[in-house]
């Protein structure tokens, strides 16, 4: 099969736990075929989890980023005349294929990773076939997938391009993609508080007839058994592309536990009355808001704040406190006041942490996107007066950090934050 598998780790058996690791811009790239003078075309190979493959055992991945990777299928070949032009290869999981065991991930982010389908041959004269792109972040192919407390953003998946074919081949179809961010085949996928926007599913360009895409979120491929359940999960902002780009973010009948924010979904009468189908989850961008991993955070306003269901752990991706009850905002659809998606917004101005940096002292704290914060400092707390130091800083929704230059080289100091 020449199959690339697992462009940094591949698991077969065991167990194996990753925590506070970085896999990035690996990749797992399938044969690609020239020109055949005799006989029939080749195909070109697929290839299988740009980043890592995993085939059995059980696989724990903790406040782990995995970004940048990249899987590709194996462009096809073109032969003499009287023959099929070659197929090109699948892109199976961009970050990752799970095709047997388990796989958790907990507080990680799967971003900016890319599988890219094999094309057919431009200019052949019978038709080829062009590959197929599964998963830009993640396929389970099979076995059993949880993810918590976790980001997928920006992944795309492409499928193969053709020219299709000249002398009565006829043009053939561009390629077909499923799931921006992860595909499922025939394995069980639990999605708890994570969140999911920004990914897309690219159909492959033809001259005629370009493919399609399917669910830029997530795709449940319609020849598969698999099921993937989501609770308390963000879902939108997804896009697929291929004569048109259109915003989608499901593809398939995902179960649905209850409270999860769902962007665009043709079936809709899948989730219950405790989600919230077809509202902007107001988001932040994608950018390191306190934690290990990168995350985005609520906006003020967002409806997923206070509108999910008790958390299964009392941190989110950020390892910051959940569940965080906002008693400005009324808590939705029975919710205990734990916010939908991987991040907990957190209204409670009140100091996180203080570090030295040579001679800089930084001040960390929680913010909303609504006010801006100023950090106060003075060096004992008798006689001196509070000084504005670092300007005042716009909220993000996140945890930012205040620099107070200089005065690390003093023995005391006693820092306040406000917010206006
Ligand atoms: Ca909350
Ligand atoms: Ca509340």
């Amino acid at each position: 099969m020449n199959l690339a598998h697992g462009g940094a780790i591949n698991n077969d058996s065991g167990v194996l736990r990753v925590s506070g690791c970085s896999i990035i811009g690996n990749q797992a790239k399938g044969l690609g075929r020239g020109y055949v003078d005799t006989g029939p075309a080749l195909n070109g190979s697929s290839a299988a989890g740009g980043g890592m493959y995993i085939s059995g055992g059980e696989v724990y991945l903790v406040r782990t980023l995995l970004g940048s990777n990249c899987v590709e299928g194996g462009d096809g070949g073109s032969g003499e005349m009287g023959h099929l032009a070659g197929s090109g290869g699948d892109a199976l999981g961009a970050a990752i294929c799970l095709s047997g065991g388990s796989l958790t991930i907990t507080n990680c982010a799967v971003v900016g990773n890319y599988a890219i389908a094999g094309s057919a041959p431009v200019a052949s004269r019978y038709i080829g076939y062009p590959g197929t792109g599964y998963g830009g972040g993640l396929y389970a192919q099979a076995g059993s997938l949880i993810a918590c407390n976790s980001t997928l953003s920006d992944n795309s998946a492409f499928a193969g391009v053709t020219g299709g074919g000249g002398f009565g081949g006829g043009p053939s179809t561009g390629g077909y993609s499923f799931g921006g961010a992860l595909a499922i085949a025939n394995a069980t996928g639990i999605l708890a508080n994570c969140t999911i926007t920004q990914n897309g599913a690219f159909g492959g360009t033809n001259v005629t007839r370009p493919g399609s895409g399917f669910g830029g979120g997530i795709a449940i491929t319609y020849y598969g058994t698999g099921t993937v359940s989501l609770v308390n999960t963000i879902l939108a902002g997804n896009l697929v592309g291929g004569t048109n780009f259109l915003l989608s973010d499901v593809y398939g009948i995902p179960q649905s536990l209850g409270h999860n924010l769902v962007g665009i979904t043709s079936n809709a009468a899948s989730f219950v009355s405790s989600d919230i189908i077809g509202q902007d989850p107001k988001l932040g961008p994608l950018q390191y808001n306190g934690g290990a991993t990168p995350t985005h955070a609520l906006l003020v306003g967002s409806p997923a704040i206070d509108a999910g269901a008790p958390a299964s752990t009392p941190f989110d991706q950020r390892d910051q406190p959940r569940t965080i009850d906002d008693t400005g905002v009324v808590n939705r659809n029975g919710s205990d006041g734990t916010d939908i998606g991987a991040v907990e917004a957190n209204p409670f101005l009140a100091l996180q942490s203080i570090t030295m940096a040579s001679d800089s002292v930084l001040v960390s704290f929680p913010t909303m996107s609504s006010k801006s914060y100023g950090l106060l400092y003075k060096s004992g707390l008798e006689y001196t007066q509070w000084l504005n130091v670092a300007g005042l800083q716009p909220g993000t929704g996140g945890i930012i950090t205040a620099t107070n230059t200089g005065p690390a080289t003093t023995n005391t100091g006693f820092y306040r934050v406000y917010a206006r």
